[in-house]
């Protein structure tokens, strides 16, 4: 886990007891190996990557420094029993930080929070933050840069990235100085355990010493705690609550948190996935954090727009591909019932050279930071522990049972998997819904409308057969060109990818062990340059990389709202 006063996983919030202070804005920005002098520095929006913010750097990946001066809102100095920390949503790809001289460490890897103690280095008057940013590529990375032909998927990038999208650098999420009491509330897990009656609530709280007394919507409960059946969270009723843990020491409020929250379960029964009980469809897509300027910093306005155009086409769930999304788009999902497959940063791993320990030991860090942050979400059903890992290696399988296997001692109240597009490799069956990436019409048989339905229907009853377990078909699709069209269909035109999606879902709609299918992608999205990537995009995208709908997008509300 990351450092930080305690090491609480606690998302920061401001409250009578605690403080979470934006600093989101305008940051000092510049290249360069060295901290250097700044008279070269440009000022840039924060979150947000700087290659497509600031002209000309586009594929640079730094070192690079950014610098924020700020003054502490009323009453926080002198802290008294209390700490501080500064805590990043996410940095891609590793950071060190300063605060006014002082060291105060660092992180690696990319779309995780972070939390740094500062205490001893906050001060009255202005405090200057400093962050070296490096979003090199490399092979020990996940995922992993500059990987030699042989360990990737035989696509040639620039940047020399194994995976298909751009490998954005910057401050991507949100920053603030957090100030919570000294031997206050350190973690909160909720777990639910449903019946035919509703659920069963236990409530975990790690605190300083003192009295914890539990809230439920106002009401003072204690754990475990009872609820009927409407008091349960799914995409038909996203009944969210809200768990208010205090922690008193003689009698003294000492710290308070407010967990916003839905109560449910998830489980595999069978071939079949089950929410609360009953058997569940996951109608979606995978989404990347993608915007034109923005490249990966998030906004909760894309972030709602994209969840709402989601939810009028009548998806009800999507795949944070291929990292672990913003928590505000976590927010959102909660609200709107969105069910999501949450995933880590490991696309892209192969197994086959010296770096491997060390890429794995990142991926193990990752998942165990994505469990960590994410665990109380009633939207998460599922973890998803890598994207695509290449097995032509002996010591593939078992890397990726133990991912899986590690993602269900962190949270044993979800299924795990990972997607994969060799179904028939070992290690598939360490899953416990096997997600299913596949191309037919695309990558396999292009061009071939009559065909992909057929070799999509062989490729599920193979897997079926040899498993027994759900599938969700995690990708399928095809790039369309916004407004280029053809009659017949054509590779590349609307036409086509709405014809390909419809036919896919009609055969994953027959078979009722697949439990899921979600279209690759929401929306186009930027990637590195290569000969398949007209203009650096993928255009696989049912909406384009500025939301808009193409032909798809009207034919899946007609398939779905059905
Ligand atoms: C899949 C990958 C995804 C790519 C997609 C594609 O998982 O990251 O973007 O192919 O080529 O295999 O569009």
């Amino acid at each position: 886990m990351s450092t930080s006063p305690g090491g609480s996983p606690l998302r920061p919030q401001t409250n009578e007891c605690r403080l979470a202070f934006d600093l989101s804005g305008v940051w000092l920005f510049r290249l360069g190996e060295d901290e250097g002098d700044w008279s070269g520095a440009v000022p840039v929006g924060v979150p947000g990557s700087w290659n497509d913010q600031v002209p000309g750097i586009r594929d640079e990946f730094g070192p690079a420094w950014y610098e924020r001066r700020f003054e502490l809102p009323p009453g926080v100095l002198p802290l008294g029993g209390r700490d501080a920390a500064i805590r990043f949503g996410s940095v891609c790809y590793s950071a060190e930080v300063w605060l006014n001289g002082q060291p105060l460490g660092g992180h690696v890897g990319g779309h995780l929070p972070f939390t740094l103690a500062c205490s001893d280095a906050l001060r009255e008057g202005e405090n200057v933050l400093v962050v070296r940013v490096d979003g090199r590529l490399g092979r020990d990375q996940v995922p992993p840069g500059l990987v030699l032909p042989a360990n990737t998927h035989g696509r040639v990038f620039h940047p020399d990235v194994s995976y298909d999208f751009f490998p954005y650098a910057g401050i991507h999420r949100r920053v603030d100085l957090v100030v919570t009491p000294l031997g206050g509330i350190h973690d909160v897990l909720l777990v639910a355990a449903a019946d035919e009656d509703g659920a069963v609530v236990s409530v975990t709280v790690e605190a300083g010493e003192g009295d914890v007394t539990l809230a439920l919507d106002g009401e003072p409960i204690s754990s475990p705690h009872r609820v009927g059946t409407s008091a349960l969270w799914s995409p038909s009723s996203p009944r969210l609550h809200r768990l208010e843990v205090e922690l008193r020491r003689g009698g003294e409020l000492v710290d308070r948190y407010v967990l916003q929250t839905g109560i449910r379960t998830v489980s595999v029964a069978g071939d079949q996935l089950l929410l609360n009980g009953e058997p569940v469809q996951l109608r979606g897509f995978g989404r990347h954090e993608d915007f034109p300027v923005l490249g990966r910093g998030t906004v909760s306005a894309l972030g709602a727009r994209d969840l709402l155009l989601m939810q009028q086409t009548g998806a009800n769930s999507f795949r944070t591909a291929h990292y672990p999304c913003d928590e505000e788009t976590l927010d959102i999902a909660d609200q709107l019932g969105l069910m999501v497959i949450a995933e880590t940063p490991a696309v892209g791993l192969y197994f086959a050279d010296d770096d491997t320990p060390r890429r794995q030991e990142q991926v193990q860090r990752s998942l165990a930071e994505m469990i960590a942050r994410d665990r109380n979400r009633a939207c998460v059903i599922a973890w998803s522990v890598a994207n695509e890992p290449r097995m032509n290696h002996p010591a593939a399988a078992a890397a990726l049972v133990e991912l899986c296997d590690a993602a269900r001692a962190l949270d044993g109240t979800r299924p795990a998997g990972y997607a994969t597009d060799l179904p028939e490799a070992e290690g598939v069956g360490a899953s416990d819904v096997v997600f299913l990436n596949a191309y037919p019409g695309w990558y396999r048989d292009p061009g071939r409308l009559d065909a992909a339905g057929p070799a999509l229907a062989d490729a599920l009853d193979r897997v079926y057969e040899r498993y027994g377990k759900p599938v969700v078909i995690t990708e399928f699709g095809a790039d369309a060109l916004p407004g280029s069209h053809a009659d017949p269909p054509a590779m590349w035109t609307e036409e086509y990818q709405a014809e390909l999606i419809e036919s896919l879902l009609r055969v994953a709609a027959e078979r009722t062990f697949v439990v899921g299918a979600h279209i690759w992608a929401f929306a186009d999205f930027g990637t590195a340059q290569a000969d398949h990537r007209p203009a650096s995009v993928n255009f696989k995208g049912v909406f384009t990389r500025d939301r808009q709908p193409k032909l798809a997008a009207r034919r899946l509300r007609e398939l779905w709202q059905k």
